[in-house]
């Protein structure tokens, strides 16, 4: 597993996230990483966390599985985020000299899962502001372009804020009364008026996006192959915690964290710089 120099990171590239809020980088995790992850995801889907729920109604086919704070629970996740090359990535993407982890969504759609997931931003909701705040979405099976998430190109710079949904029956609103949010716009009819990214992905590929940007997922209507993916988010150094109106996702209590804070302490732990050389190269 290289928990060493990863491959680089180009000038281009960070300002192509910059730019449209989603990038797809291709092979920086070596399988070590993806046969962990995998591992430690079949483990959690035997014996899911507090936080887990299962968006397919009962008698639909497939299954759409979620779960977060995997890296609480297994071992080989909490490996991953303090030592594989995530956090030197997000760190060279959100040009930031500090990390500091946040949490992780696990997302699994069985094959033949019909349910999208909603159209949605993330940013509005977690009890977070600034603009340093990335995912890593990384899919531990091959995903086709019209399995991937889909990412609407530069939505992370419009300045608006939409109203989160749970990811249940497609989507059902959260009780917010933030009067900053607005309703999402289903951008599946909107495919004239914008520029949706995906990709054709591998094992060891991953996208990284920023909390603004506004993406959303079909279902996997493949009838053999699975769709699981790893998503885990970062903080940099312009991060801060706010109170929010209304009900926040994941729910993540415990930190003793006021509004202003920076965000840190033993639940949002600093992963760069780290004590491992996991450096992300600069180049032109
Ligand atoms: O995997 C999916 O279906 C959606 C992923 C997502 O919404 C996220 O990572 O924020």
């Amino acid at each position: 597993m290289t928990v060493g120099q990863a491959p680089a990171i180009s000038d281009q590239e960070v300002a192509a996230y910059e730019r449209d809020g989603a990038i797809c980088l291709r092979g920086l995790f070596d399988m070590g990483w993806i046969e962990l992850l995998r591992e430690a995801v079949e483990a959690d889907i035997a014996a899911p966390g507090p936080m887990a729920r299962v968006n397919t109604p009962a008698g639909n086919p497939g299954r759409f599985f979620v779960d977060f704070q995997l890296w609480q629970r297994w071992p080989g996740v909490r490996e991953f985020v303090f030592h594989s090359p995530a956090a030197a990535i997000v760190a060279r993407l959100m040009r930031s000299p500090t990390v500091n982890y946040y949490h992780d969504h696990l997302l699994v759609k069985e094959p033949g899962t019909a349910e999208p997931t909603p159209w949605h931003h993330d940013q509005p909701y977690y009890p977070v502001d600034g603009s340093q705040i990335c995912s890593i979405w990384l899919p531990l099976d091959p995903v086709s372009r019209d399995t991937c998430v889909e990412y609407v190109r530069g939505s992370h710079r419009w300045g608006r804020w939409f109203a989160p949904k749970f990811f249940r029956q497609g989507g059902v609103d959260l009780e917010v009364k933030d009067p900053r949010f607005e309703p999402v716009p289903d951008f599946s009819a909107e495919r004239e008026r914008h520029e949706f990214l995906g990709w054709d992905l591998e094992p060891g590929d991953c996208i990284a996006f920023h909390a603004l940007t506004v993406h959303g997922a079909p279902g996997n209507v493949s009838p053999v192959r699975r769709r699981r993916a790893f998503a885990t988010r970062w903080f940099g150094a312009d991060a801060r915690y706010a109170a929010r109106l209304g009900q926040i996702s994941p729910p993540i209590t415990g930190h003793g964290l006021s509004p202003g804070d920076a965000m840190g302490g033993p639940l949002f732990p600093r992963v760069w710089p780290c004590a491992t050389d996991n450096t992300i190269r600069e180049t032109q």
